[in-house]
């Protein structure tokens, strides 16, 4: 069997969840919406790595507010839907709403499902790994901060060599917090 990256129980899957925020929510500003969101994916596992908080420029839609951006990886028993599924509760939780604003644009909470295992999955519901994180700084240096060694599956690349192959653009990331 293909080894997964960081070292970890066998047993148990570890997913890289990438969590971005540009909009107040129900508890406050977008980091203290990360930290609190942080604790709720605590329920749902054990938190083994944390990134620092960053401060990122919009990418895609870019007429809206700098996101903050971080990265975890979480342990857990549970199957990649059934994380998908909590991830959207916990979004909700945190008062984001689908159907309001256009796509890729503000929001108050923002848990996506980066990497599970090695696992490759392309399900209507799901794509693992997630299929944009490789061209994304906002994801990859966080993410290459706990997990510089994981290999994407699909690609071959470390995270730290994903980071390393970007375009430099060295102002739209800024770490902001230890
Ligand atoms: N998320 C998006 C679209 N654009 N830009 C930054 N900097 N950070 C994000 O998390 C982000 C984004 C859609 O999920
Ligand atoms: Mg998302
Ligand atoms: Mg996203």
């Amino acid at each position: 069997m293909a080894s997964t990256y960081p070292p970890h129980n066998e047993d148990v899957p570890i997913a890289a969840i990438g969590l971005g925020a540009n909009l107040p929510s129900t508890v406050g500003a977008p980091a203290e919406t990360i930290a609190a969101a942080i604790e709720r994916l605590a329920e749902w596992g054990r938190v083994t790595a944390r990134s620092a908080l960053y401060r990122t420029a919009p990418v895609g839609y870019v007429d809206q507010p700098a996101f903050v951006n971080a990265a975890v990886l979480l342990e857990m028993e549970l199957a990649p839907l059934a994380l998908l599924d909590a991830l959207l509760g916990i979004e909700r939780r945190f008062g984001r709403d689908r159907a309001a604003g256009p796509p890729k644009g503000p929001r108050t909470l923002d848990l996506d499902l980066l990497l599970y295992g090695n696992l490759v999955l392309d399900d209507p519901a799901l794509t693992l790994p997630h299929p944009a994180m490789h061209e994304r700084r906002f994801v990859l240096a966080p993410l290459a901060e706990i997990a510089p060694e994981w290999r994407h599956p699909v690609l071959g690349r470390t995270m730290a060599e994903l980071l390393a192959d970007l375009p430099t653009k060295e102002d739209s990331v800024a770490r902001i917090s230890e």
